[in-house]
């Protein structure tokens, strides 16, 4: 095996040795999905449980009632989610533990997966396409993943998950690469928009195509860490749209937030992250050796910004900045709502547009209707 003698900090479905090493370790089942990840940035399983029917419609009925439902729908609210709801349901824990997915992503990748966050969603995400790169990102790089799994029925009316195949193969951008410093992310990620530009102009360059998952209850889809994905809009509100998200690490690396990192400033964005399996934190390894408690320490004392920044906070933030760095960025009238807009221009719906860019290249330019 090439890629463990030459490149143990590779995961095997982007080895650049994969096509001598994976048919000759992995099972027929386990290959073609590493083929789908390798070539495609994604695979889509039936998910191998038995009873999962069963739990998804216990884990409804044991959410539905956590939700402000009226909120979103007189768009008071951008969207509903509950995150790592695995610590009260046990269903939802079941799903994020499932052993076959555990072996399967510790074959494709080549080290022990283990899960660390679930986000459960009754209603489309309606997020900006994004790599979670930017969000959550291992050293060594892409060992990360993340296991979508329908509750139901997803049809292009309420909000499927999109995504480009091939922006996987990207390089991992980082700050450095954009040019943001300590200067720029410790007053709150500002920088989190060169991201979004930096992806657009890349699947614009590459010509990349958008696609969604028109997934029946129970399919799921494997990501991996590149990927650049998001939710489609949901154009009949009055549906539901539930869906889990099981996030997954890799034993053996350190686990940090790459767009709060300014790594040769000393400012290291390490990750507390929970094994959902035993609940107990993992340590940071890189090449074999545990990241110091004391060098923690003594970068925390540098950089007050962060100090005590935990992933819960930061994924709020994040998700708010995904949702409005447009607004920010380019100047959308006041108050524009993007699903009224798909609404008022109903070949968008067709077209699959994401309503904010299309506003901004197209619809602006030729008069569209806001609502
Ligand atoms: O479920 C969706 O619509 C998108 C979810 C997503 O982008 C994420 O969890 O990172």
């Amino acid at each position: 095996m090439l890629t463990v003698k030459l490149l143990p900090g590779v995961p095997l479905v982007d080895s650049p040795f994969f096509e001598e090493d994976a048919p000759m370790i992995l099972a027929r089942d386990q290959l073609r999905v590493a083929k789908d990840l390798n070539e495609k940035g994604y695979a889509t399983i039936d998910f191998p449980d038995p009873d999962i029917d069963e739990k998804i419609e216990a884990i409804k009925r044991d959410l539905r009632g956590r939700f402000d439902w009226e909120g979103w729908r007189n768009g008071k609210l951008d969207g509903l989610r509950i995150q790592d709801a695995w610590r009260f349901d046990s269903r939802v824990k079941d799903i994020a533990v499932n052993s076959k997915i555990l072996d399967l992503l510790s074959a494709v990748y080549g080290r022990q997966a283990f899960p660390f966050q679930t986000l459960n969603f009754p209603v489309g995400t309606q997020q900006a396409a994004h790599s979670d790169h930017a969000h959550f990102n291992s050293i060594p790089d892409r060992f990360m993943c993340g296991v979508w799994l329908a509750f139901e029925d997803i049809d292009d009316e309420n909000g499927p998950l999109f995504y480009y195949p091939g922006s996987h193969k990207w390089p991992s951008y980082q700050n450095e690469h954009l040019g943001v410093s300590y200067a720029d992310i410790s007053t709150g990620f500002p920088a989190y928009r060169r991201y979004v530009a930096l992806w657009d102009a890349l699947v614009e360059k590459q010509a990349l195509k958008r696609e969604v998952f028109r997934a029946a209850k129970g399919q799921a889809l494997i990501w991996t860490s590149n990927l650049l994905h998001g939710g489609s809009v949901q154009v009949d509100t009055n549906r539901t749209r539930w869906s889990q998200v099981t996030h997954y690490f890799f034993e053996g690396c350190a686990y940090t937030t790459p767009v709060a990192n300014d790594t040769f400033q000393g400012k290291i964005a390490f990750r507390d992250i929970a094994d959902i399996r035993s609940g107990d934190l993992v340590p940071n390894v890189v090449s074999g050796a545990i990241v110091r408690d004391g060098f923690r320490e003594a970068i925390k004392t540098e950089f007050r910004g962060f100090d005590n920044m935990n992933a819960t906070r930061m994924q709020v933030i994040q998700a708010k900045i995904v949702k409005s760095c447009f607004k920010h960025d380019r100047a959308l009238p006041r108050g524009f709502d993007p699903i009224a807009y798909v609404k008022a221009n109903p070949d968008l719906i067709d077209a699959e547009v994401d309503p904010f860019e299309h506003y901004l290249i197209y619809g602006q330019a030729e008069g569209r209707s806001l609502r």
